[in-house]
């Protein structure tokens, strides 16, 4: 069976331990994330075979990333720089809210090329995930991305696009056409509901009109995540809802896009049909929301109970 293969940028993430901002708090509890390297551990937590490309600084950071990679049982494919690894701040302004700042202009992981994936062979097995931050990182990034996605159609592999809008990296008019080009190149495309009304320019409020709006630019999977309200996906024609589990007590949402998409993949992957694809999707998604660090609480299918649907034990 197939690997999944992703490539972006991983940061470390430096977030207040307590409930409060930068202003005041005086510590910093220091892990990392990067939207891709939170699918590929996401992804290898439920039993996938996963590959993570990225390029790190040659620092502490840069060697944290690639260590907890690899511990998460994700193949790293990485060069190491002589830029800075890029960093990331999470502050808690009040309980269950978080205030994301970047620091990675020049960033290591921004210098991503299309070099990088020289030697790097796919299969028709195989799902290539990337998403909408990476292009948004620098020219050579927005390259090695289309590289990629060229790479893949070639060799017969599924391309999946999370759309990841990041407004704090570029404008809705520099970023929509390219979203609109990455959505066509892919099979399966995910989307936030804003986020589909922004590729599409549209004010719908219904998800499945945005679904049906995503699979028209081309692919063959489109699915719209919906938060708390869980998601619907339009997969060959047909369209699927599954509801969110409620969690008790949300902690940090960031990272739980990304597990949703890790447990949608794994279970592709795993040949899975879309019901189950989509059931294990909002189990991780609503597991991740668990956890203030942006990966550490997507989990294991051993933390998973699936007595026919998944919850979080
Ligand atoms: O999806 C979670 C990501 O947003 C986070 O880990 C950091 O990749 C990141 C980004 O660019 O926002």
């Amino acid at each position: 069976s197939g690997r999944l293969v992703t490539l972006g940028e991983a940061l470390g993430v430096l977030r207040t331990p307590g409930i409060g901002t930068l202003a005041r708090l005086d510590t910093l509890t220091v892990g990392t994330g990067g939207a891709e390297g939170n699918v590929a551990i996401g992804a290898a937590r439920l039993g996938a075979a996963v590959t993570w490309i990225g390029r790190v600084g040659d620092d502490g950071l840069g060697q944290r990333i690639l260590r907890e990679l690899r511990a998460e049982g994700v193949e790293v494919r990485a060069a190491v720089d002589t830029a800075a690894t890029g960093l990331l701040l999470k502050e808690t302004p009040t309980p269950g809210r978080t205030r994301v700042t970047y620091h990675r202009a020049g960033s290591a992981g921004s210098r991503l090329s299309p070099a990088d994936l020289d030697g790097l062979a796919l299969g028709a097995h195989d799902i290539l995930h990337l998403t909408g931050i990476t292009p948004a990182l620098s020219v050579s990034a927005a390259a090695a991305v289309r590289h990629a996605a060229e790479l893949a159609r070639a060799a017969g592999a599924t391309v999946s696009y999370d759309v990841n809008h990041r407004a704090a990296l570029w404008a809705p008019a520099e970023a929509v056409p390219v979203h609109r080009e990455l959505v066509a190149l892919a099979d399966i495309v995910f989307a936030g509901d804003d986020e589909a009304r922004l590729v599409l320019g549209s004010d719908s409020r219904d998800p499945e009109v945005l679904a049906r709006g995503l699979a028209a630019l081309g692919p063959r999977e489109a699915v719209v995540k919906l938060g708390e309200a869980g998601a619907v996906a339009l997969v060959d024609g047909r369209l699927l809802r599954r509801d969110a589990i409620p969690v008790p007590t949300v902690v940090d949402t960031v990272g739980a896009g990304d597990a949703f998409v890790a447990g949608y993949l794994a279970e592709r992957l795993a040949g899975a049909p879309p019901e189950e694809r989509l059931a294990l999707a909002v189990a991780t998604g609503a597991a991740a929301c668990l956890h203030p660090g942006d990966w550490e609480g997507a989990p294991t299918r051993a933390e998973l109970c699936t007595d026919g649907d998944p919850v979080i034990r």
